[in-house]
Formats: C-alpha cells, sequence, structure tokens
C-alpha cells in the first residue's frame, strides 16, 4: 500500500501557540526517510491550507468554530480522495480538533471503522460541557455525533463512527461529563489504571479482539497520551502517563496484528518542546507502527 502524508497546521482548536508547527516538527524529525527506509512508497502532500491565528475573530460560540469548521470540511474531502486513490492516509497535526475531518472523511469507505484513541483526555466534550470550550476536548463526541451543529454535519450528518467501534486507551484527565457519557454510550476505556493493572501487554490483545468485527482501524494519536517526561512537546501535558517503552509496544502489536488502515499523530508543538523530542518520540513511533522491529 502506498502511504500519503498529509499536515495539518491547525491550533484554532486550542489556546497554545506553536501546535501549528507540529507537521514541520514531524518532518524534520526524518518521518520520510523512516519509512522509505522500511521500503514504502511514501507521498508527501504538504500541507492543508488553514486559517492563521491572527487573521481570526474568534467568534461567539465555541472558540474558532466557523475556521475549524471550515478547514475540517476541506479535510475531509482530502482525506476521501486518499482514500479513493486506495492510499494509507497517515496525518499530522494540529490539535486534536482536526480529527473531526479525517474521521468524517475517512468513514465514508467503511461500514464499521474502529478507532483507537490514544490520549490522555477523552476529547468527550460538548458546547454545553466543555470547561474550556476549546474544540480540541470535543473531537470525539463530535465523531459519535454530540456537540455543535455544524461540527457534527461534517461527517454528512450520520456519526462518523459508532460507540462500540471505540477504544480509548491512556485516559487519566476526564472531566465529569466526559464520565458520564462514557457510561452512557459503554465506549471502551483503558484509563491509566487498566493499564497498569493488566500492562500494554493485555490492553493490546483485549483491543485487538475489541475491535476485531471493524473492517478499518484508525489510530488517532495524541503525543499527551504520552507521559510529559517523554513527550514535553504539547499544550496540556498530564503526569502519570504512558511511557516510551509502553507506547512502543502499543504500536508494535498494532503492526503485528492489528491491521490499522489510517492515523494520525497530533498535538506536537515544537515550541514547547525540548529539542524536538516529541516530535521524535512521534516519528519512532510512526516506525515502530509501521513494522519496524518485523521488517
Ligand atoms: C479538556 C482538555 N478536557 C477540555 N482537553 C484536552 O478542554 O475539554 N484534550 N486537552 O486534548
Ligand atoms: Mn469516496
Ligand atoms: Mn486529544
Ligand atoms: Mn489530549
Amino acid at each position: 500500500k502506498n502511504l500519503s502524508m498529509l499536515g495539518v497546521p491547525l491550533d484554532l482548536g486550542q489556546n497554545r501557540r506553536g501546535v501549528d508547527m507540529g507537521p514541520s516538527a514531524i518532518r524534520y524529525a526524518g518521518v520520510l526517510e523512516r519509512l522509505q527506509a522500511l521500503g514504502y512508497q511514501v507521498q508527501d502532500h504538504g500541507d492543508l491550507t488553514v486559517p492563521k491565528r491572527y487573521d481570526q475573530d474568534i467568534g461567539e460560540d465555541l472558540q474558532h468554530l466557523q475556521a475549524v469548521v471550515e478547514t475540517n470540511r476541506r479535510l475531509a474531502k482530502k482525506m476521501d480522495e486518499m482514500m479513493s486513490a486506495d492510499a494509507f492516509p497517515l496525518v499530522f497535526g494540529g490539535d486534536h480538533s482536526i480529527s473531526i475531518g479525517t474521521l468524517a472523511g475517512i468513514s465514508q469507505h467503511y461500514q464499521n471503522l474502529g478507532v483507537i484513541w490514544y490520549d490522555a483526555h477523552g476529547d468527550l466534550n460538548t458546547a454545553e460541557t466543555s470547561p474550556s470550550g476549546n474544540i480540541h476536548g470535543m473531537p470525539l463526541a463530535v465523531s459519535l455525533g454530540r456537540g455543535h451543529d455544524s461540527l457534527t454535519e461534517i461527517a454528512g450528518g450520520l456519526p462518523a463512527i459508532k460507540p462500540e467501534n471505540v477504544v480509548i486507551i491512556g485516559a487519566r484527565a476526564l472531566d465529569a461529563a466526559e464520565k458520564t457519557l462514557i457510561q452512557e454510550s459503554g465506549l471502551k476505556v483503558f484509563t491509566m489504571h487498566e493499564v497498569d493493572r493488566l500492562g500494554m501487554s493485555e490492553v493490546m490483545t483485549q483491543t485487538n479482539a475489541y475491535l476485531s468485527h471493524c473492517d478499518g482501524i484508525h489510530l488517532s494519536l495524541d503525543l499527551d497520551g504520552l507521559d510529559p517526561i517523554d513527550a514535553p512537546g504539547v499544550g496540556t501535558p498530564v503526569v502519570g502517563g504512558l511511557t516510551y517503552r509502553e507506547s512502543h509496544l502499543a504500536m508494535e502489536m498494532l503492526a503485528e496484528t492489528t491491521d490499522i488502515t489510517s492515523c494520525e499523530f497530533v498535538e506536537v508543538n515544537p515550541i514547547l518542546d525540548e529539542k524536538n523530542k516529541t516530535a521524535e518520540a512521534a516519528v519512532a513511533l510512526i516506525g515502530s507502527l509501521f513494522g519496524e522491529k518485523i521488517k
């Protein structure tokens, strides 16, 4: 399969400056060379054109709602094109609000798209429950069909994904309303507690079994899922996270047993980083996800 890389340098789904430089940081850390060394044909589609912060009115509703909607509409279309060209989409953020567009575009090509949400957070807020008004805390809710109309409509009216096809890994900063939504919709969540009790190996074995009925699986990896010691360059770090080694094991097990069909690596913020450590971690994880251990 040919890989298609796309950067989405959007920073309007949250408040910290610098996450728009995430795609550059990941490229600078050698993602293209890493994948080519594994024998893949890789096409770099460059970066999606996104509205810049200084051009924006914050808007009265959600922060930068119109700009986020417009970007995700175009991103969804781009994803649809990549899928139609039979390429494997590999997306670099940008803040996590871009998942609204990636999932909207990709999900059109599957009956039962599975999603692995690797994140310290649930990203399950809506306009009503959000403590921050930041759309990067909402993309999983939106993809499940919950949230502001102009966000849920990007997937064309129907939810992009089904609750029974979602696994969250690494959660340790869930808001109260997110916990309620998890209970109500029966989402599968491996919080840090479960990772500690079961170990990452068992978590990934169970994840693979849980999603075995899916006809495609998207990995949405927020670098803040990792511990800030290993990934300091993120806007909302949370202590007590997944280690570099656990994360590699997770990617290696996906490479061995789970048929990942698309992925995104988001929230890399080189301005907040230590010598591009977080982008380098992302690239190393991409290497493992694409089979570095076995090839
Ligand atoms: C918080 C933080 N739950 C919010 N979310 C973050 O603003 O909704 N998601 N940081 O990645
Ligand atoms: Mn199509
Ligand atoms: Mn996130
Ligand atoms: Mn997060």
